[in-house]
């Protein structure tokens, strides 16, 4: 239905727009055609605005870099095969006086997990789900839509968010093959938004929406020299998101620069009746301009806390990490330079504790068990009519495809057999536990203890504290390891560390605290731009001017 629309309104107004797109005398940011590697939100929208190309023109540009890299890299697991009639829609729209918003026409990739009603599968990238249908698109996906986003395709993952295995590999789902990053051969591209993160960084979009239960943003981000904002848990739906945890899972943008991400999560956060979760946004759900939070002054008079226990029980015993703490220092003399008060033991009072404790697994599982039901249950076709963990488990070890045993199904094993789920009183206490490791003993304790603004630590150790009470995280690409870094390999011959390998510098904050956090981390990166300083080392060569006419 949406499809047939579409194309008829192209046939009436499609003549406007060639004109337009081929004989404009404009140029955004002193190019006819921004290289899709750098091009920012708003170099899109001046673009179409503009005339210079059409949304028809992005889909195509981007659905070619797709197919240049995909076969190496295995970032998207589908193409929307919709994408162009959409753009068509989009760019009649524009023709005729409609503009969306900051975003309309321009493709955006998400990760799959989260659900269309349309051709594409959400599958979390299992073939228990190929098929399976939802009643209506993800709020994500709605939202998107009615900004004017194109959703361009589906992002490969680590396998059910990286909630099945012990011992698979970062970005390997059974549907999407393995996702490689593009920093050095081989390179694990970190997860479970694996796909996101590559895509992003690559261009194969403007930008991509991941989801994060603990670190599945932040760490892609870090190891793809993206921007990543972990959305305070209820700011966005996760209504039709294949879920770990209710307690923990999020969705948020991650893009090439944090003004990106901030137009992204414009779009994408508010309240959805069908995530109670997202009642709990402040101001009577209200959302702040984070946009106009993108201030270069705003570290001025900022207090910024360093947990320096955290860090210290990170690293202590070992150099590997040197690359990344001597350009964490260097970042924090930036912040310092910028005008913010730096207090440099705002300690994580239970951090000891928390790493020697059992609840936080003991949670994700409780949720696990109830979350994931739930999800099944809203499914309108299930193609293997599967309605539990319980069954997943039988039947994942059965599908040859899923690569069992050599890929085990050990968190489902132990889910299981865990004895209880969020229903029960076990859980309660537990999640007590959870909720003063990252509250008082964690991250809102140094907040409030320091009376800070924010808490900033690599992002190779912000996230797991967070993730227990739900708080929101930015990451900002903060530098890459040297040339003479001996490589280190995974158990499955992934490149983790080696020449090249980015990593990020994050800020921690108050649930709900987005607005302040994007503020910092925009007057950081307008001081670094540190995304820059390498290019991979496999790059997509498709570009605008391509496509324009063709
Ligand atoms: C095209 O751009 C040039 C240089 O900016 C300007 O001098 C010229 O008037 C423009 N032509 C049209 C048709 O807008
Ligand atoms: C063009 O705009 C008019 C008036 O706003 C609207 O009624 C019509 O549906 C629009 N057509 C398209 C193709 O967007
Ligand atoms: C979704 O999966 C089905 C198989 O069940 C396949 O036929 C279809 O092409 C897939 N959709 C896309 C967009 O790849
Ligand atoms: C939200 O909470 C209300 C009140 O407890 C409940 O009736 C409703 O079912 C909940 N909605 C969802 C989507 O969980
Ligand atoms: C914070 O942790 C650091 C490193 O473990 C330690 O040296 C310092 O004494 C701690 N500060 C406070 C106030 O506990
Ligand atoms: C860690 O657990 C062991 C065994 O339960 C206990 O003896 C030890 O004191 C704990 N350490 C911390 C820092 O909680
Ligand atoms: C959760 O636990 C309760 C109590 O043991 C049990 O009745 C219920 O079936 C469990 N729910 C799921 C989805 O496993
Ligand atoms: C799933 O259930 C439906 C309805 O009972 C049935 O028709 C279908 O054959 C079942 N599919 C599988 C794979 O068992
Ligand atoms: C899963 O398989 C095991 C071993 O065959 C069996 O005992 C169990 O009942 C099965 N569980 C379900 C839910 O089918
Ligand atoms: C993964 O673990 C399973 C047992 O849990 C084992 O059979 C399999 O060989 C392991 N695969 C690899 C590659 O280590
Ligand atoms: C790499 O070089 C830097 C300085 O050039 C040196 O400090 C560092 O120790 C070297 N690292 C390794 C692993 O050799
Ligand atoms: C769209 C696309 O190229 N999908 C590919 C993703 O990776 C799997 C596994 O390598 C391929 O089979 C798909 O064709």
């Amino acid at each position: 239905m949406r499809s047939i629309l579409f194309s008829t309104l192209y046939l009436v107004l499609s003549s406007t727009l060639s004109t337009a797109s081929t004989c404009s005398n404009l140029t955004v940011s002193g190019e006819r055609f921004p290289s899709l590697i750098d091009v920012s939100a708003e170099d899109l929208a001046a673009g179409l605005e503009g005339g210079l190309f059409t949304s028809v023109d992005l889909v195509n540009a981007y659905i070619a870099r797709i197919s240049e890299v995909n076969d190496a890299l295995d970032v998207v697991t589908e193409v929307n095969p919709d994408a162009l009639a959409i753009a068509r829609q989009l760019d009649a729209e524009r023709a005729n006086g409609t503009v969306r918003g900051p975003l309309h026409g321009i493709p955006i990739l998400i990760k799959n997990n989260i659900a269309t009603n349309d051709k594409m599968n959400n599958t979390a990238g299992s073939y228990a789900l190929l098929g399976a249908r939802v009643p209506r698109d993800s709020a994500m996906a709605a939202k998107l839509r009615a900004a004017g986003v194109v959703i361009l395709g589906k992002l490969n993952l680590s396998q059910w968010a990286n909630f099945r295995s012990t011992n698979s590999s970062n970005g390997w789902s059974a549907y999407g093959g393995q996702v490689l990053a593009a920093y050095h051969p081989m390179q694990d591209p970190s997860g479970s938004s694996s796909g996101s993160g590559v895509a992003s960084d690559l261009g194969l979009a403007l930008a991509s929406l991941g989801t994060e239960t603990s670190g599945s943003i932040l760490s892609p981000s870090n190891r793809n020299n993206v921007v990543g904002i972990k959305p305070t848990v209820g700011l966005t739906s996760r209504n039709l998101v294949i879920p770990i945890s209710e307690r923990q899972d999020t969705v948020g943008p991650m893009a090439r620069s944090v003004k990106d991400a901030a137009y992204v999560l414009q779009a994408i956060a508010g309240v959805d009746p069908n995530d109670n979760y997202t009642l709990a946004i402040p101001n009577n759900g209200s959302i702040p301009d984070y946009v106009a939070a993108c201030n270069f002054s705003s570290l001025r008079g900022a207090r910024i806390g360093i947990p320096a226990n955290v860090i210290e029980l990170f690293t202590e015993g070992t150099t590997r990490w040197a690359p990344e703490l001597d350009a964490f220092y260097a970042s924090v003399d930036i912040l310092r330079n910028a005008g913010a008060t730096i207090i440099e033991d705002a300690n994580y009072t239970a951090f000891a504790e928390y790493l020697n404790s059992t609840t936080g697994i003991e949670i994700l599982n409780g949720d696990f068990l109830v979350n994931l039901a739930q999800y099944f249950a809203s499914l309108t076709y299930n193609p293997y009519n599967i309605t539990n963990l319980a069954e997943l488990n039988n039947w994942t070890k059965a599908f040859p495809l899923e690569e069992w045993p050599d890929r085990n199904t050990e968190i489902f094993d132990d889910a299981l057999a865990q004895g209880w789920n969020n229903t029960t009183p076990e859980f309660w206490a537990a999640y007590q536990q959870n909720l003063y490791f990252g509250g008082e003993g964690g991250v809102l304790g140094a907040l409030e203890r320091d009376d800070l603004d924010a808490v900033v630590l690599p992002t190779s150790f912000s996230a797991g504290i967070p993730a227990l009470v739900g708080s929101p995280v930015i990451t900002v690409p903060m530098g890459f390891y040297p040339a003479n870094t001996t490589v280190r390999r995974t158990a499955r011959n992934l490149v983790s560390i080696g020449p090249n390998v980015p990593f990020g510098f994050s800020f921690l904050g108050r649930k709900f605290s987005e607005a302040s956090l994007i503020g910092y981390a925009y007057a950081y990166e307008q001081r670094t731009k540190a995304r820059n300083d390498v290019r991979p080392y496999i790059l997509p060569t498709t570009e605008l001017s391509n496509v324009v006419g063709a």
